[in-house]
């Protein structure tokens, strides 16, 4: 016994390098990046890529990256959570989203009512269409895209359908104006901006 106890002591002393550096202290992770990424899935993708114009009139282009970093420990699209970033369309606005998981946790999008970011788990898109494959098993580092058109003014979010996910937070906000001319973005406290 007192021989696999020094054996354990010894493995835990000679583990590789990165064992020896020190960890970043709790709560100051915000920026930094998950592990086991696949990057090059999201190469170039910024905050700004959550909304931007369409290819034709009337349309707008959603990017959903989740996982972009260890914000929310990764419950995040583009870095942003619990509907921090405010994406309002026109009503009518034709929505194309690509989502992105480069990690290999699951996780899924799903366009629901606001107050549905409370429930565990939502079976069904708000406007048909508007869910990535198997929401609620969700999909793990790869891509896929799908388009709704938000034909109905109101508070709704862009959430991860796997269950749980919602409720922790892994959702930006989606409103559907009558009064918006154009589609603008807001990004945590900045001020809202017309997409270009
Ligand atoms: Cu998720």
């Amino acid at each position: 016994m007192r021989f696999l106890i020094s054996s354990i002591a010894f493995a835990c002393l000679t583990l590789p390098s990165a064992a020896q550096t020190p960890a970043p202290p709790p709560g100051h992770d915000h920026g930094a990046d998950m592990p086991g990424l696949k990057k090059e899935l999201f190469a170039g993708i910024t905050a700004e890529d959550l909304l931007k114009p369409g290819d034709k009139p009337g349309s707008v282009k959603v990017t959903l990256v989740a996982t972009f970093n260890a914000a929310n420990y990764g419950m995040n699209f583009n870095g942003y959570s619990h509907g921090k970033a405010v994406l309002t369309v026109p009503v009518g606005t034709q929505v194309q989203v690509t989502f992105i998981n480069p990690s290999p946790v699951p996780h899924s999008a799903i366009v629901i009512d606001k107050p549905d970011t409370k429930k565990l788990q939502v079976p069904e898109p708000w406007f048909p269409g508007g869910a990535s494959p198997k929401h609620l098993t969700g999909q793990t580092v790869g891509k896929s895209e799908f388009a709704f058109t938000a034909d109905e003014a109101g508070d709704y979010a862009l959430a991860c359908g796997f269950p749980s996910h919602a409720v922790a937070g892994h959702w930006v906000a989606l409103k559907v104006s009558a009064e918006a001319k154009v589609p603008t973005l807001q990004l945590g406290d900045q001020p809202a901006k017309e997409v270009k």
